[in-house]
């Protein structure tokens, strides 16, 4: 099927200058799969769903925004452009930088980056650049370089994507006929949860889809917008989003309260295990992509959220592939046999 590009398809709602040159990779169309076994192991009867945002072209989200980023920076002639990443964002700048015969320039926090997003950003040909502190220092330092520079920042600072990233909530109202009653999801730096926000609001005062309580979900330890101050060394399993300082944490913050919902943390160990039960249905997500799920099952367990009757949506940000070591490094050598029949019929048929 021939899909017609976000910016072109959701051109109403989308704010991008007329100069734009568009760039894309066929990003968004990801499917909202229903979770019926995880949502029965809740506790609950309601429909439970998960968007795959891992299928968009580089694994992650992120296309949604950077193809509208791109094309606006492209519009401009921009040569170079430039992010600091816990490495999603890098990966898709560079392959949509690189598709519009710009440089790509990322800023990755040291030994903290998973491999299929280091392998993704370098695949794509971007220069990327380890710093010896956390996200947060890079952000700063790509903010200062950009705003002297001729260089187009591309982090969620940039208004262009957020325009992109609402479309996820017009896909979701699309198919579903109506906005959920619940949107769970990781915040990291707050840009999509912000973007989700102002995608629903805006489709709400065309089309009366109606509007989402939000559940933003952060890793406890980097859990900024939780405790109410930033955190210096913030760690968490969920690599992409260890983010101490969020750019756009008071916008997170006000979406949480006005959807009349609220922002948690989880532990790493209820992520892990939610990644694990979204695998048992077929999904594999990166860490940070379970988050929005162990929210939602805790807050089902301590009685917050009632689900009963409710559509529930997750946003499962990233795929699998991106972060291949947490599971490899916890997984069992796999068994091993001669190559015969015999041997293969006694290991799985038992003797
Ligand atoms: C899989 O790539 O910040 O709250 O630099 O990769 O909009 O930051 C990634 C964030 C959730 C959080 N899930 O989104 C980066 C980066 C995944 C992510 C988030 C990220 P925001």
């Amino acid at each position: 099927m021939n899909r017609i590009p976000l910016i072109q398809r959701y051109s109403l709602f989308i704010n991008i200058p007329a100069y734009s040159k568009l760039v894309t990779l066929n990003e968004g169309y990801t499917p909202l799969i229903p979770l019926p076994h995880i949502a029965i192991h809740l506790g609950g009867s309601f429909h439970l769903y998960a968007k795959y945002e891992g299928l968009n072209p580089t694994g992650s989200f992120k296309d949604r925004g950077m193809t509208v980023a791109i094309s606006e920076a492209a519009g401009r002639e921009v040569q170079t452009v430039i992010c600091a990443s816990t490495g999603n964002t890098a990966a898709s700048a560079a392959a949509y930088a690189s598709r519009a015969g710009q440089k790509a320039v990322v800023l990755i926090p040291e030994g903290k980056v998973a491999a299929g997003k280091l392998a993704g950003a370098v695949a794509y040909g971007a220069q990327v650049i380890q710093i010896a502190g956390s996200f947060d220092d890079a952000l700063e330092m790509v903010v200062q370089i950009s705003e002297h520079h001729p260089i187009a920042l591309v982090n969620s600072l940039n208004p262009y994507r957020l325009e992109g990233q609402k479309t996820a909530a017009f896909e979701i109202c699309d198919e579903l006929g109506k906005a959920p009653d619940w949107l769970c999801l990781p915040v990291g730096n707050a840009g999509n949860i912000t973007s989700y926000w102002m995608g629903f609001k805006q489709y709400n005062e065309y089309k009366a889809s109606g509007l989402p309580h939000f559940l933003g979900v952060q890793a406890a330890g980097s859990a900024p917008l939780v405790l109410g101050h930033p955190v210096e060394h913030p760690e968490t399993v969920a690599t992409a989003i260890r983010i101490g300082k969020p750019a756009r944490g008071e916008q997170a913050l006000q979406a949480a309260e006005e959807s009349g919902g609220k922002i948690i943390a989880v532990s790493d160990e209820k992520i892990l295990e939610m990644q694990r039960a979204l695998a048992s249905e077929g999904i594999w997500v990166e860490p940070a992509s379970a988050a929005g799920l162990a929210g939602l099952a805790e807050e089902i367990k301590q009685g917050a959220i009632d689900p009963s009757g409710k559509d529930i949506v997750i946003v499962c940000t990233g795929h699998g592939l991106k972060d291949p070591d947490i599971i490899v490094k916890s997984m069992p050598a796999p068994q091993k046999i001669t190559a015969e029949i015999a041997a293969l019929e006694d290991l799985i048929l038992g003797s």
